[in-house]
């Protein structure tokens, strides 16, 4: 597996020779900077690509090149936002890039309520809280139908909790939740965030699907003729929310997605947090089910409570039995040598990690500390080793 680390690029306050110290060798990024629908130029994705190659590391991956509001929304003529993704995508393909992570989550990507919820041993982890999306949906955004979303308890709960919220802690929750935004994209305040809804008014489940199916039949086909591999993200936390559906939750989502374009080019990021935030999939056996459509991976942990509530765990804590999932996606990888593929090997990034030690003082992206990364891909790279270790032919 290879062992690879996110980085947002010149702006991102870790360095590719620290990132180097870490031991990875991929570079998973995205040109940030570039507004969601706009060609990537060719000049901009080799100069990227020849700096990550003078640190000593190699772009693997890019996460992510993202889909425009618009395709997933359906609206209006969108033959000039495809043909862009199409075209960024030929000019990745023709700096050797060939790995490319997308979600397809209407309007927010990742989303927590807590960017600095307190770790027993100390530091700091992200956490969502089911009481707390509800009061923001409910008292904060008017939303009257998240009453029905939401257990009679949760509404409950929320309730409590925003009667005893200041106005700090209530902005607190706004920004927490606008955090997941990636790069250059627009954070909202309540009245933003409310506008921004109102364009998915009406848009369902089915018309979400329709609208995927779509992006798939017009990028996937161009995708297999530059011999890439799109792989899409689980949407985190995989369920609805803001009224908004999600459509790549589970294993009756990925499936309904992999068949909808039978193609290899028409893949998964198997995102170990994400999927494991559902108290009804378990990611081990949903690894085994789609090991020969996963290119990537998100390895990272949580621990769930009743309430739907979740933090993210230690990467070897928590609800996800990391070792066995590091060995279905070991095995697929052997699977793939036996039959000889040549790209066999499964990029893989320690996912987000706790705030720890001097994390908080250099103030990285919410989620991507350097220490806290540091100690997930440890830990990680101690149980690939330990499984991959043939003990009898080293005696
Ligand atoms: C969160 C990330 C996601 C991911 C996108 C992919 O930490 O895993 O934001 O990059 O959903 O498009």
């Amino acid at each position: 597996m290879k062992e690879s680390w996110r980085w947002y690029g010149p702006l991102d306050k870790i360095t590719l020779s620290e990132i180097l110290q870490t031991g990875a060798s991929g570079i998973v990024t995205a040109l940030h900077e570039i507004p969601y629908g706009e060609v990537w130029p060719c000049e901009t994705i080799a100069k990227r690509k020849a700096d990550i190659l003078a640190a000593g590391l190699d772009w693997v991956v890019v996460e992510s090149l993202p889909i425009h509001e618009r395709i997933k929304r359906g609206d209006g003529d969108l033959s000039a936002l495809f043909a862009n993704y199409r075209q960024s995508m030929a000019n990745l393909a023709a700096e050797g890039i060939r790995t490319i992570c997308y979600n397809f989550m209407p309007l927010l990507d990742w989303t927590r309520t807590d960017l600095a919820a307190p770790v027993a041993t100390g530091g700091s982890c992200l956490r969502f809280s089911t009481p707390k999306m509800a009061a923001l949906e409910i008292h904060m955004l008017g939303r009257e139908q998240a009453r029905y979303a939401y257990p009679a308890e949760v509404v409950t709960a929320a309730e409590s909790w925003f009667q005893a919220s200041s106005d700090e802690g209530r902005a607190q929750l706004m920004h927490s939740v606008m955090a997941g935004l990636p790069g250059a994209f627009d954070r909202y305040d309540a009245d933003g965030l409310k506008a921004a809804l109102k364009l998915y008014d009406g848009l369902d489940r089915s018309a979400l699907r329709r609208h995927y199916k779509r992006f798939l039949d017009e990028i996937i086909p161009a995708a297999e003729d530059l011999g890439m591999r799109l792989c899409v993200h689980p949407d985190d936390p995989p369920r609805d929310i803001l009224g908004l559906p999600r459509i790549v939750s589970d294993a009756g989502d990925i499936d309904w997605i992999l068949d909808a374009v039978d193609s290899p080019a028409n893949g998964l990021t198997l995102c170990a947090g994400s999927l494991g935030a559902n108290p009804d999939n378990d990611v081990s056996e949903l690894a085994r089910r789609f090991a020969s459509r996963t290119w990537f991976a998100h390895l990272r942990n949580v621990r769930k409570d009743a309430d739907g509530s979740f933090e993210e765990a230690a990467h070897l804590a928590g609800d996800t039995d990391m070792v066995a999932l590091t060995a279905v996606l070991l095995e697929e990888e052997a699977r793939r040598r036996r039959i000889g593929e040549d790209d066999w090997e499964i990029p893989f990034r320690p996912d987000h990690g706790h705030e720890l030690l001097d994390d908080a003082a250099r103030n990285t992206h919410p989620g991507y500390p350097l220490i806290g990364r540091l100690r997930g891909l440890a830990e990680l790279r101690g149980v690939i080793a330990g499984l991959s270790h043939d003990w009898k032919e080293r005696r």
